[in-house]
């Protein structure tokens, strides 16, 4: 039998337990008489609410030390770390105020049940304190904020100079990749040019399309700045990459960008994971169909030298999949195609 069913079950007992030991005060109570029944059940309660501090504090804690291991992926990029150490603080401060108001809200309903005799202190107002709890949070939450939005103008804002451009585009149920080849310019495209073979609808009149290359798999180069183009080719995708810290949607009829510098290489993380199947993934995080679940891709994080030479390897798709073939021929008929459209819609306009 597994742990968890032994400790579910023991859980339901205990309650159980609990429950009759409640029931069972109530009865002797009440043949005790009416006043003492009342005191008992104040007891009783006061003794549950200490009973669920101690039980449920500690579960929290064991849950906390038993679960770390599951929460602690290391960021490899470096927004990544910024992201990482604005969760620890912001679990510091919140954590902080969250243990000794939950001590003092089960602690206090234990210690301040009715007792014969005792009144309750009227204590309508103090404003040094009021004011402490408000100057105390209002400080603390403004740092975070301030914080927050400063790390944030640098996440969303622009990309440096020297980054590399990976267009990524979502599809049911696969991810594209394309690079630009050496001009380093990614080539226009069109959505009308998308066939079975173009796949991210690639403009060729445009030269700067025609050394363009596609990948299975995306490649970076460690340390280095990277900006991703995200396009979606049907419904809205997202690009999730849980060890970057990385996660926007892919729209369809608009590109959307997010750029990181990955810090750690595919080959330093199999190590320091122990794993030697290890992969960077990029996993769907947009719910987009029925094949959604296995919307995967693998991101490798390389040195410059490794990614040469795999940049070397990788034809032009124009080159190695439409020059010379049917698919040019059919491009050429699109690009007449969109022509003619575009002079009709002119026209029209003309006229009216
Ligand atoms: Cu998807």
């Amino acid at each position: 039998m597994s742990t968890t069913l032994l400790v579910t079950i023991a859980f339901v007992l205990f309650v159980l337990v609990v429950f009759q030991l409640a029931r069972t005060t109530e009865y002797i109570s009440l043949l005790r008489g009416e006043e003492r029944a009342q005191e008992d059940a104040d007891k009783m309660n006061g003794l549950l609410f200490l009973l669920f501090l101690i039980i449920g504090g500690g579960a929290m804690v064991w849950s906390l030390f038993h679960y770390k291991q599951y929460m602690v992926l290391q960021a490899a990029t470096v927004h990544g770390q910024w992201l990482d150490s604005m969760f620890m603080v912001t679990l510091l401060f919140t954590g902080i105020v969250f243990v000794i108001t939950q001590i003092m809200l089960f602690y206090f309903a234990w210690k301040y049940k009715h007792t014969k005799g005792r009144k309750a202190l009227y204590y309508p107002e103090n404003n040094k304190l009021e004011m402490w709890w408000t100057v105390i949070p209002a400080i603390v939450l403004t740092t975070l904020v301030i914080i927050g939005i400063y790390r944030w103008f640098q996440i969303t804002g622009p990309e440096p100079k020297d980054s590399m451009v990976v267009e990524i585009t979502g599809q049911q149920f696969l991810w594209n990749y394309r690079y630009p080849g050496n001009d380093d310019k990614l080539g226009n495209y069109e959505f009308k040019y998308i066939t079975a073979v173009n796949k991210v609808g690639l403009d060729f009149n445009d030269p700067a399309a025609k050394d363009d290359y596609m990948a299975t798999e995306m490649h970076v180069v460690v340390n280095k700045p990277v900006l991703l183009r995200i396009r979606s080719k049907d419904v809205i995708h997202d690009v999730g990459i849980p060890y970057f810290r990385v996660k926007m949607d892919a729209v369809p009829g608009l590109v959307t960008r997010f750029w990181f510098i990955p810090t750690v290489t595919t080959e330093e993380m199999r190590k320091k994971t122990g794993n030697p199947d290890f992969n960077y993934e990029i996993a769907c995080d947009q719910l987009c169909g029925k094949g959604h679940y296995g919307m995967k891709g693998i991101v490798v994080v390389e040195t410059q030298a490794e990614f040469d030479a795999w940049k070397a390897k990788q034809p032009s798709f124009y080159e190695s999949s439409v020059k010379g073939t049917d698919e040019e021929k059919h491009f050429a008929e699109l690009t007449e195609q969109l022509k003619a459209e575009k002079e009709k819609e002119a026209s029209k306009g003309h006229h009216e």
